[in-house]
């Protein structure tokens, strides 16, 4: 299989998970990336069967809009019940490196008010250490160069993403050569350096189900 059907094989598997719950009241929260994308245009043929989604990317509102699902402002929704989204990264604790399309935050923020995170994903985004793939971190422009400074500290190797700006208006550092060993106290103490918005590492709250695409099937991790 390719890695498209990989991820179309996920999307297939995240509707058959959510469906069974979904009401005529239910808000779901909707995350951002190619995997994302597919998932988004399953939930097209079900539109009527619940009442709308957040975004966490004015991408990924685009397009739910596009196939006539209403969209919300997390501040008038409170919690959703699921929050649907991609990785780039994920270990067997179901931590995962978020980020690679540069909407680490709002994936952080709707994640944080969903009752249940499923990921979906690739076998290829399966890892034993986190880290390969280059750790994203948004930062208030002003600080980009000091937050750079402090992530060498920490051992890693910043590299600024020229022309990127976030749908918050900031910036991103991807930390290369950056093995993580333990994701939990890694994302605290770069979240807590001055001028950092958030970073990819959602370990704190990590996904409660993993749907991940290999060649047998998916499978499915919690
Ligand atoms: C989002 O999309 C991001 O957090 C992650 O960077 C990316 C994964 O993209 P894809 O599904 O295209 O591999 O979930």
């Amino acid at each position: 299989m390719t890695q498209d059907e990989l991820k179309a094989a996920v999307a297939d598997a995240a509707i058959n998970e959510i469906e069974p719950g979904l009401e005529k009241g239910t808000v779901l929260g909707i995350g951002t990336g190619s995997t994302a994308n597919l998932f988004i245009d399953r939930l097209g043929p079900l539109r009527d069967r619940f009442k709308g989604a957040v975004a966490s990317s004015e991408a990924s509102a685009k397009r739910l809009e596009a196939l006539g699902i209403e969209v919300f402002e997390l501040n008038n929704v409170g919690t959703v019940p699921y929050y649907i989204d991609g990785a780039d990264e994920v270990n067997a604790h179901l931590h995962m490196i978020k980020g690679g399309g540069a909407a680490l935050t709002r994936e952080k923020i709707v994640a944080a008010c969903a009752k249940r995170f499923i990921c979906i994903a690739d076998g290829s985004k399966s890892v034993a250490t986190l880290g390969a793939f280059p750790l994203p971190v948004e930062v208030i422009p002003m600080a980009r160069s000091y937050v750079a400074r402090e992530l060498v500290a920490l051992g890693a190797d910043p590299v600024y993403r020229q022309g990127v700006v976030t749908d918050n208006g900031n910036q991103i550092i991807d930390c290369y050569d950056f093995m993580i060993d333990d994701p939990v106290a890694m994302e605290a103490r770069i979240n807590a350096i001055v001028g950092v918005v958030t970073n990819g590492l959602f370990a704190a709250r990590g996904a409660d189900v993993l749907l991940l695409g290999r060649a047998e099937g998916v499978e499915r991790i919690t």
